[in-house]
């Protein structure tokens, strides 16, 4: 893998807890790791063809001179969100902020976090069988698209299917979604929880009918198996209403 460095980026800002804090400025100091394949920007020795350095640390400047967060955890993420954001060749960024003015009664050398992520393509089902289902759907795919850190990139055809599994009796709309996402998976699953919530979803029986499910088909190529998630999703290959759509967006998957 690739990977860009910048080391020592001081930046004075005003972010912390305590209110001095956020009217006096202190340093703070950014290391860098931007992941992306250069081999193209190498060959041309082109520089459109990469990602300008410099264009990173005054967009990591921007975000940090123009704000003003209680967290340096909060200020990571931020710089971490809009590189992504505006880098779409980026496929990893690890960065640190550093503050080693930080108010403390005790001597330390320095104190910073650090935040790691990467870039993934996701296949998602969506499914609903309760209320206008294909408004739903419509909802659900426009929730995923606006939260931060997910972008749709393909949606299938919506097709009626028949219940499966013996609990639910309504017919379902159903259809696949492939995202790109920086989130790591149970923190896409918090976020599919909450669209699903806000899409009207009330959790009894296992199985029944309802307003919106979303499962996470495929997270990249990995492999999960905790009390949260199983990815691939469990069951996907015997299931037409998963496949059928799924092979639409994703002919190479089969
Ligand atoms: N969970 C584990 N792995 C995953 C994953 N890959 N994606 C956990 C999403 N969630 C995952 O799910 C229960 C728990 O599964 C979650 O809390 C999560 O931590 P749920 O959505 O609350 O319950 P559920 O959907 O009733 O159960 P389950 O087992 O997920 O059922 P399925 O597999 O989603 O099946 N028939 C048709 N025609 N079309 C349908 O869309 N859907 C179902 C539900 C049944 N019959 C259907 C359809
Ligand atoms: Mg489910």
């Amino acid at each position: 893998m690739d990977k860009i460095l910048i080391r020592g980026l001081e930046i004075p800002a005003c972010h912390g807890v305590n209110p001095p804090e956020k009217v006096n400025p202190q340093p703070f100091i950014f290391d860098v790791d931007i992941a992306a394949d250069f081999y193209r920007a190498a060959k041309r020795d082109d520089l459109s063809l990469t990602v300008n350095y410099s264009s990173a640390c005054r967009l990591i400047t921007e975000v940090v001179s123009s704000n003003t967060f209680d967290l340096i955890e909060k200020l990571a993420y931020e710089c971490v969100f809009a590189l992504f954001e505006n880098f779409s060749s980026v496929s990893g960024i690890s960065l640190t902020v550093w503050k080693p003015q930080a108010p403390m009664k005790r001597k330390f050398s320095n104190v910073g976090v650090t935040v790691s992520l990467k870039r993934e393509s996701v296949y998602l089902s969506l499914g609903s069988s309760l209320g206008d289902k294909k408004a739903t759907l419509d909802t659900a795919i426009e929730k995923l698209n606006k939260t931060r850190g997910i972008s749709v990139q393909k949606v299938s055809e919506y097709i009626a299917t028949e219940p499966y599994g013996g609990v639910a009796k309504n017919e379902f709309l159903n259809c696949a979604v492939q995202i790109s996402t920086i989130l790591p998976p149970h923190t896409l699953l918090d976020e599919i929880q909450r669209i699903e919530a806000e899409c009207g979803r009330v959790r009894n029986k296992r199985w029944e009918d309802r307003t919106l499910d979303i499962d996470i088909i495929f997270y990249g190529d990995k492999t999960i198996r905790d009390e949260r998630l199983t990815v691939p999703h469990r069951d996907w290959n015997n299931r037409d209403f998963v496949k059928i759509p799924l092979k639409s967006i994703a002919p190479q998957l089969f």
